[in-house]
């Protein structure tokens, strides 16, 4: 198999929602010595990005949304592996990072965690769903130099807007940075709501951190 064959297989094994499949393609990247973020950003994500269209249009349902996600997730597991090794010492800065409230898109909130900690990032990960009150909370227990936030939905990106407000009253917002991302969040949208950063993808997300986190 080609690269662009296995990028390809590594799609239609998500759209097809084929945990089997996608895991397959994913250890054949690795056995190939692949990129695994290439594979990831340009395999397995556009075919997460059809799943969503193919959602929206109405010809696929939540249970296939469901199956086709896990089997994201299981691939992305195994090419997570072969990524280097967490740095032993944590030397970039510290990141508070979750999806907010009333969101359980985690997918994505997940790669951005596993690629900060690979960079250097000590990464206090909250999940997904978690309240704006434990952002804060978190910000303030651990003193991070950044904090990120997930949103998936146009009912929850509203919670950044929030977030941002709660860490100016709670006297927090001039000793942390705040970066936000998410399927339908933009740069607009960033600059609209006064957060530090956006990024869209995991990549982009690590550089935007470091220079916030050096800055
Ligand atoms: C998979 C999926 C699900 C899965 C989630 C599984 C999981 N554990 O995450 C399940 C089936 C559970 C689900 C449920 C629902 N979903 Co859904 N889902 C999706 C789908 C198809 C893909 C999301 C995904 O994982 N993408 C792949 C990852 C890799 O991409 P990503 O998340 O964008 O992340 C990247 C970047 O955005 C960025 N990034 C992400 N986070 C962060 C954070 C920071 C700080 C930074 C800097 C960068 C960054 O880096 C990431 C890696 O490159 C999207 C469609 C879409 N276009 O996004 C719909 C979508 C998000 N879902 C949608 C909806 C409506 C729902 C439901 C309400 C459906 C329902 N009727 O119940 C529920 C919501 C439940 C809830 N309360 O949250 C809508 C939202 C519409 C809107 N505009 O508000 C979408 C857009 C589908 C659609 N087109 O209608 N969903």
């Amino acid at each position: 198999m080609t690269e662009q064959e296995l990028l390809s297989a590594a799609t239609e094994a998500v759209v097809a929602a084929n945990e089997e499949k996608a895991c397959e393609v994913a250890r054949e990247a690795v056995s190939l010595g692949l990129d695994p973020l290439r594979v990831i950003n340009e395999g397995f994500t556009p075919g997460m990005r059809e799943v969503g269209d193919l959602f929206e249009r109405g010809t696929m349902f939540l249970p296939e949304v469901i199956l086709a996600s896990e089997a994201m997730v299981a691939a992305v597991a195994i090419l997570e592996e072969s990524l280097p090794a967490d740095q032993r010492e944590k030397t970039a800065g510290s990141v508070v990072l979750g999806t907010i409230e009333g969101d359980v898109h985690d997918i994505g909130k997940g790669i951005v965690a596993t690629l900060l900690r690979v960079y250097g990032f000590e990464v206090h990960d909250l999940g997904r769903d978690v309240p704006l009150t434990s952002f804060v909370e978190k910000v303030a227990e651990t003193g991070a130099d950044l904090v990120g936030t997930s949103a998936l939905m146009t009912t929850t990106m509203v919670g950044q807007k929030a977030l941002e407000k709660m860490l100016k009253e709670a006297g927090l917002r001039d000793q942390v940075k705040t970066m936000v991302g998410g399927a339908v969040v933009t740069q607009y949208w960033a600059d609209k709501i006064g957060a530090d950063a956006y990024a869209e993808n995991a990549q982009e997300a690590v550089a935007k951190a470091l220079e916030l986190a050096q800055g």
